[in-house]
């Protein structure tokens, strides 16, 4: 069963940010990201004076290994061993994309028992924090983007965005506000307080100790040739394909659906990520199981999102209704003429002719 949420509306109010009309799920608090910069202005806090060394030095570690990886997939590893390590990547990716993003964070779709209990499996492959934690620091990002609240906010820059957060202490602001994140549904979830009970071992089980093994015991690859590459530089790659969207798909592309926020559509991150990069969409559209519309980029977490829908283990999949995305694009198109002489606007207009002509819809 899909739901269509047609009632998704941002209202214009001047030229100034927008301003959701109709609560929707997740959607920017922009009010209280007001406040908060206010207090952060007021009290500052430098990162680079509250680093973690030990998360610099296991990063740095990290990344040496990865690079001898990736030159042993290029010139050592077997053919079987580079078509697993692109397996782990798809199972760990879509265990993020539609697991702790789209499911749990965004609640863009409902999952039954055993395909939850499958998403939880596929999420330890890739190491990225408890799915409590993971949805916890993601409900900031979107009800305070691109403010001190907002755990890797843009404004403090494309590498503090990108990995410097997870090297630096968070900003207080990120703590005090995330305390008042309601997290209640996800701690009454039996299968995501078991994961996060035992985070520890059974990640390093998954992303580590499994994918080691498997090519040395099924095709008797070299223990070191297949940590190298099936763990090092796989679990890299994958991190670095999610952190693009924090870094830059909030930088680089155009804006079509709110222009007044630093997400983009990004077409190279949503290949390398299975569909999420068209941000400034999903940022827009917070409650929409596709997270983008991009026409003819292949969207692989939806087509396993809709995958699961025909077998029944997925239901009530939320989508934004075209009419409603169109309102909005035509508000873009009026407040950057206000904003701005012809030329950009006139660039605007070209950029939403394209997308509106792939997506099937009238172009007004
Ligand atoms: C990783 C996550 O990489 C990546 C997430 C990216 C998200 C991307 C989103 C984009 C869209 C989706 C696209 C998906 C694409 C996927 C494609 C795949 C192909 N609210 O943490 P501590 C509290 S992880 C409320 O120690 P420090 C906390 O509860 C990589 N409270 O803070 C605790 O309280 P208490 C692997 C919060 O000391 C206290 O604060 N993992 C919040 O500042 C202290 O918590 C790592 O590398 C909050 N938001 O340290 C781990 N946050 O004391 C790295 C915290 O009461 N992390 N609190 O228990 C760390 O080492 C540390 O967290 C730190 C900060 C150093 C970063
Ligand atoms: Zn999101
Ligand atoms: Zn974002």
């Amino acid at each position: 069963m899909s739901q269509t949420v047609t009632q998704t509306e941002t209202a214009a109010a001047g030229v100034e940010r927008m301003k959701p009309v109709v609560d929707q799920w997740l959607a920017a608090d922009l009010e209280e990201s007001k406040r908060i910069e206010e207090l952060s202005s007021q009290k500052p806090f430098r990162h680079r004076d509250n680093i973690v060394w030990r998360n610099v030095a296991l990063f740095a570690a990290l990344h040496t290994i990865a690079a001898i990886g990736l030159y042993q997939l290029v010139a050592v590893a077997q053919w079987r061993t580079f078509a697993w390590c692109v397996m782990l990547w798809v199972i760990g990716g879509i265990g993020i994309t539609a697991g702790p993003h789209r499911l749990w964070a965004h609640k863009s779709y409902k999952a039954r028992t055993p395909l939850k209990t499958l998403l939880v499996t596929m999420n330890l492959v890739s190491f990225q924090n408890s799915i409590i934690e993971w949805v916890r620091d993601h409900h900031a990002h979107h009800k305070w983007s691109d403010t001190d609240a907002d755990p890797h906010n843009i404004k403090r820059g494309f590498f503090f965005a990108h990995m410097g957060w997870l090297l630096s202490r968070k900003h207080p602001m990120v703590k005090q506000m995330g305390k008042k994140l309601d997290l209640s549904d996800l701690l009454a979830d039996p299968i995501l307080v078991f994961q996060d009970r035992f985070y520890l071992p059974l990640t390093v089980l998954a992303c580590f100790m499994v994918p080691s093994f498997v090519p040395v015991y099924f095709w008797r690859e070299s223990g070191w040739v297949a940590f190298c590459t099936a763990v090092a530089f796989r679990y890299t790659f994958t991190l670095h394909a999610t952190w693009f969207i924090n870094s830059a798909a909030h930088t680089f592309g155009y804006r079509p659906y709110d222009i007044n926020i630093a997400p983009t559509e990004s077409v190279v991150t949503t290949l390398t990520a299975f569909g999420e990069g068209g941000h400034n969409y999903h940022h827009t559209f917070p409650q929409d199981y596709r997270t983008s519309e991009m026409p003819g980029v292949f969207n692989l977490t939806k087509s396993f999102i809709d995958f699961f829908a025909k077998l029944g283990w997925a239901y009530d999949l939320r989508t934004v209704g075209p009419e409603s995305v169109q309102r909005q694009m035509d508000r873009q198109y009026d407040q950057l003429v206000k904003q701005h002489s012809g030329k950009a606007a006139k660039q605007q207009q070209q950029m939403m002719a394209e997308a509106n002509a792939g997506n099937g819809r009238q172009v007004a």
